[in-house]
């Protein structure tokens, strides 16, 4: 019983799957089936043990888990952004902390060097980045600096033959075990731009944070920038402003609309199997009414929550999304895979505190997606923003 004898197969009752294609379904399918053999046997130790596995990294390299939609040529995938989609949801069914490694590599390190990266640095860093055989971070946020990114203090000074960066960020997941940073730093005139910040450069190093409760099989760590000599060629010279990293965290931001429909899946399929099992006063509970109005609740939030993702991900495809689209997914499918993951919680009675089931994981590991790459409140100002015109943010 539990998640070591893991028999999931995903609830689809709208029948979506017929408006996948049938590379979509198998690219599904044979990440379902890693994610069976290479993460649901051993994530409830990573967790209890707050360890990062790190050769999950090369085996995500194998599979081509790594920026699925960056072309061929650099050793992507050339796929689409619902194969994106469906491999999120998928390895986040395993376990966010899991997706958090994946969608950092993919979106937020992979898609700035290939959108906004030189020939050069395309060519050094995505094909060791899709294969694992690199893992990057993403250092945007600061101690001092949240939901306000733009606020950063974080700064590189042109030295005639380098760059010499100070500063530091906060909150950083990968960032112990990453061997290149993609940093947003101000240059003197107060501009933000991307530079690529390799392990090894002096006055670079990457303090680990420990005691989370959350994302525990994910490292997390801080960045700090004495005085690193950076050479002129590893500054993104594709685009520079604070629209730079948005860009890239609407692709990650995306990518956690569908992981986390991942995680409502597996603790509603849990939550359904555990009800028709568990029999009090001489029946199964799911035969309660307040039992099935969980279930039928939870059901009818993941269906909307696979269409909307399912639209989201054409309007991708279609460049018609645009980063308030965005926005909207993320924040409400994370607050139904929480709400859902609590639901789940209570239907497996004291037993669903326990890790013989996953319920308890994903509700802590949520509580971190809810609140990285944009807190639900600051989601709901982005659609605020967007329906008035009024920006309320300060
Ligand atoms: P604002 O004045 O609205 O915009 C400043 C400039 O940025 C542009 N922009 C965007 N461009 C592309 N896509 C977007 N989504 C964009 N949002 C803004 C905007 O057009 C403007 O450009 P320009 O050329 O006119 O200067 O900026 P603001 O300072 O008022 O703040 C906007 C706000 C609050 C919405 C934004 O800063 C925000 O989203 N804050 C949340 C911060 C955040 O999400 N941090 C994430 C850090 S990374 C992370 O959490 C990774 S976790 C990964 C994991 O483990 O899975
Ligand atoms: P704050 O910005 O201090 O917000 C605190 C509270 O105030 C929130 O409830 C917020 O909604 C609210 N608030 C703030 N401003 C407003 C406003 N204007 N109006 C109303 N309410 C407001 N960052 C990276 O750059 N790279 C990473 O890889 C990364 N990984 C992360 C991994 C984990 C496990 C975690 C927890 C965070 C990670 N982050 C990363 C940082 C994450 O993006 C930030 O935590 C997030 O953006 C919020 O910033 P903050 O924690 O400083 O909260």
């Amino acid at each position: 019983m539990g998640q070591f004898n893991d028999t999931f197969e995903s609830p689809d009752f709208y029948q979506i799957d017929d408006l996948l294609s049938d590379e979509h379904k198998l690219i599904r399918e044979s990440t379902r089936d890693f994610v069976k053999k290479e993460i649901t046997p051993y994530i409830e130790d990573w967790c209890q043990q707050a360890t990062f596995h790190y050769p999950i990294v090369k085996k995500f390299g194998d599979m081509g888990l790594f920026g699925p939609f960056v072309d061929e040529k650099y050793g992507g995938g050339g796929l689409d952004y619902i194969s994106y989609g469906l491999i999120m949801q998928e390895i986040e069914r395993g376990d966010s902390g899991m997706r958090s490694t994946a969608s950092v590599q993919g979106s937020l390190v992979m898609y700035p060097i290939y959108k906004f990266g030189s020939e050069e640095q395309k060519m050094k860093y995505l094909p060791k980045l899709a294969s694992g055989e690199m893992l990057g971070c993403f250092g945007l946020t600061e101690p001092d600096h949240g939901s306000n990114p733009g606020g950063m203090v974080t700064n590189f000074k042109d030295m005639g033959d380098h760059y010499l960066l100070n500063g530091a960020k906060m909150w950083i997941s990968n960032s112990p075990k990453a061997d290149i940073a993609v940093v947003w730093a101000k240059n003197e005139e107060g501009r933000i731009h991307g530079l690529i910040v390799e392990r090894g450069m002096e006055g670079f190093t990457t303090p680990e944070t420990h005691n989370k409760w959350s994302l525990r099989a994910s490292a997390t760590g801080e960045l700090v920038f004495d005085n690193v000599k950076v050479p002129k060629e590893n500054l993104l010279p594709g685009k520079s402003g604070l629209g730079a990293p948005m860009m890239c965290l609407d692709s990650a931001r995306y990518g956690i609309a569908w992981g986390v429909v991942g995680a409502a899946m597996d603790c509603y399929e849990s939550a359904r199997k555990y009800s028709l099992e568990r029999i009090q006063f001489g029946k199964p509970i799911g035969s309660f009414q307040l039992i099935q109005k969980k279930l039928a609740e939870m059901l009818t939030e993941i269906t909307k929550a696979q269409l909307v993702n399912w639209k989201l991900g054409k309007m991708m495809n279609e460049g018609k999304a645009n980063s308030n689209h965005i926005s909207m997914a993320k924040r409400n499918n994370v607050e139904i895979a929480l709400k859902i993951a609590r639901e789940a919680r209570q239907i497996h009675g004291g037993m669903g505190i326990t890790g013989e089931y996953p319920m308890m994981r994903h509700m802590m590991n949520l509580e971190s997606v809810i609140t990285y790459e944009g807190t639900h409140d600051i989601h709901l100002l982005i659609l605020g923003k967007e329906i008035t015109g009024i920006q309320a943010f300060f």
